[in-house]
């Protein structure tokens, strides 16, 4: 391997003093054609994960929307933004497009897509073909998707509770269910590409305990992404069954059992959460380490911890049907599972904290959206196992301590990694350096706003305010008023980043190779990297996080 090893003890300090930049010897990716059909019919996983930003950052947006709705109407007590029927709307339009359109793909679509070739220190995916058919499917899932949520909309909540959504609605389940039905495709298909990719493409020297942990965890949400998408699209497809030709398979009346529903849904939805919570475990490995100027506490801890969670993830899906009337001795079961998979997340927070023990740690923008992602995770964490307690979760279930919950998780956890990952790596994916002032004024802000919109909702749902209402009662009021200012806050802080990394892209001064001086695979590579990744094969001698602190 070259470079990139002698400059490790220096802290990274790209913003204040760029580095002599050299100029490259092979066009980057982003010159290999300017055509649109250089772009839409491209092979080159970076491209694609290029063009997968475009199209979830778009659905997020969108989403978003559908939130900033859901918060105008909560300001105060009574329905009077939208109606109830309508408020069902949003909040299945909200929930539908985050979930499926914006944080399953997020990480390993745009991050996990272009950077596992980079940092295995191989030319492209296994499967580049695969690759671009896996976008198309996205867009084709996403554009059916948003078309039911838009025209006419859907009112069964991103879960379609059956028999309500196979039965009863009178909404556009069909075209809903067909779409994220097209999604699952494009899951499999990606999955199965990193995994082989994995498998077989890594760089001489790159055993399976030197690869980087943005690695073990893509490869791991890989393996979820293929073995409980199929349960989900039979699940969508049997109501889509029940629906159309009334044959009974969840719906009592017809001799079916609406439970049912819930465990195949649920063994599909809780992998799916650590499908979007263990890629931002990935990001945060990278950052921290850099930016404290420490290898990894507990390296090998790490990846047993990463599997250990994509199995146990598997066996705790019963905690979702506490109060459905599920048997009490399956829910103890499900509790302690439960409790059993917050055990390696828990190494995960240690070993993070460890690794900034003693470290030089600089507070650079990426920095600051991992720290973010380590304290709400642990929040989100904690809560979850108040939440798997079989007794409390009965006062609990349904309220908004579950919405803050999983938000905590899944927004402060996972978007906040997305981000960080994205400041992280713009400068190698771009060749262009955003403004670090306004990097860490975004940061502060989502993290400020973020814990002011969901800080509240546990104080609502711990004191019986349910989910899923347009209206509450008075005495609700203070806090669901602080919860929609901190969403308006949050909503200037995403939309910050969006406006100052597309002006780097013009006018942002230009990247070295190795900026933040990190000592992964992906940096010794030009930034923006050659359409072939690597100018020569690099050879592997050592493991990842070579750093030593500065004294
Ligand atoms: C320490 C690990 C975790 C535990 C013990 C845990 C526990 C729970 C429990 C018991 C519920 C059901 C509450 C109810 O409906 O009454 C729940 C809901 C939920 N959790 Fe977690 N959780 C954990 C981690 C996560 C992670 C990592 C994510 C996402 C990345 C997540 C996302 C969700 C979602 C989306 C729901 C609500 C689904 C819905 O009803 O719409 N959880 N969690
Ligand atoms: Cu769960």
């Amino acid at each position: 391997m070259t470079s990139a090893t002698g400059t490790d003890s220096a802290p990274p300090d790209a913003a204040d003093q760029p580095r002599a930049v050299d100029p490259p010897d092979q066009p980057s990716y982003l010159a290999d054609g300017h055509s649109l059909r250089s772009w839409l019919g491209t092979r080159d996983h970076k491209r694609i994960a290029i063009l997968y930003a475009i199209a979830i950052t778009l659905f997020f947006f969108i989403g978003g929307m559908a939130a900033a709705l859901i918060r105008f109407e909560l300001a105060t007590p009574q329905g009077d933004l939208v109606t109830a029927e309508t408020y069902n709307k949003l909040f299945t339009a909200h929930g539908v497009i985050m979930v499926w359109l914006f944080l399953i793909p997020s990480i390993p679509q745009v991050l996990g897509n272009f950077l596992v070739p980079l940092m295995i220190g191989a030319r492209d995916l296994a499967f580049p073909r695969l690759n671009l058919a896996s976008w198309y499917t996205y867009i084709a899932g996403g554009i059916f998707t948003l078309g039911a949520l838009l025209l006419g909309g859907v009112d069964t909540g991103w879960t379609f509770y059956t028999p309500f959504s196979s039965m009863f609605s009178n909404s556009n389940v069909v075209m809903a269910l067909l779409g994220i039905l097209i999604l699952g495709f494009s899951s499999i298909m990606s999955g199965l590409n990193i995994i082989v990719t994995v498998h077989t493409m890594r760089a001489p020297g790159m055993s399976w305990f030197r690869m980087p942990l943005f690695i073990w965890a893509n490869y791991a949400t890989s393996i979820i992404l293929v073995l409980a998408t199929p349960v989900l699209a039979m699940t969508l497809l049997l109501v889509g069954i029940e629906r159309v030709f009334q044959v009974g398979i969840f719906d009592p009346a017809l001799g079916g059992d609406p439970l049912l529903f819930q465990h195949l849904f649920w063994f599909y939805s809780h992998p799916a959460v650590y499908i979007m919570v263990l890629p931002a475990m990935g990001v945060a490995s990278e950052i921290i380490p850099c930016f404290a100027r420490r290898p990894v506490f507990g390296y090998r801890f790490m990846t047993y911890a990463i599997l250990g969670i994509a199995v146990i993830g598997f066996l705790v899906w019963g905690h979702h049907m506490f109060v459905s009337g599920q048997s009490v001795y399956a829910g103890m079961v499900f509790s302690l599972l439960s409790f059993l998979v917050a055990i390696p997340s828990a190494i995960k927070v240690f070993n993070w904290t460890a690794t900034l023990y003693k470290g030089s740690i600089t507070f650079h923008a990426p920095m600051l959206y991992a720290l973010g992602f380590v304290g709400l995770f642990t929040i989100g964490g904690l809560t979850g196992l108040f939440l798997a307690a079989l007794a409390l979760d009965v006062h609990l279930s349904d309220t908004y301590f579950v919405v803050a919950h999983f938000h905590y998780i899944m927004v402060g956890g996972s978007v906040m990694a997305y981000l960080g990952g994205i400041h992280f790596w713009w400068p190698k994916i771009t060749g262009r350096m955003y403004s670090e002032a306004w990097g860490r004024v975004a940061a502060l802000l989502i993290f400020f706003g973020f814990n002011l919109t969901f800080f509240p909702q546990y104080l609502l749902g711990y004191g019986g305010m349910p989910r899923r209402y347009h209206s509450y009662p008075p005495e609700f009021q203070v806090l669901n008023v602080l919860s929609s200012a901190g969403a308006s806050l949050l909503a200037v802080g995403y939309l910050l980043p969006l406006i100052y990394l597309t002006w780097s892209l013009f006018k942002g001064k230009r990247a070295a190779a190795d900026p933040w001086r990190a000592t992964g695979l992906e940096w010794q590579t030009d930034s923006p990297p050659p359409t072939h990744n690597f100018a020569e094969q690099p050879i592997v001698t050592r493991g990842p996080y070579a750093y030593t602190p500065t004294p």
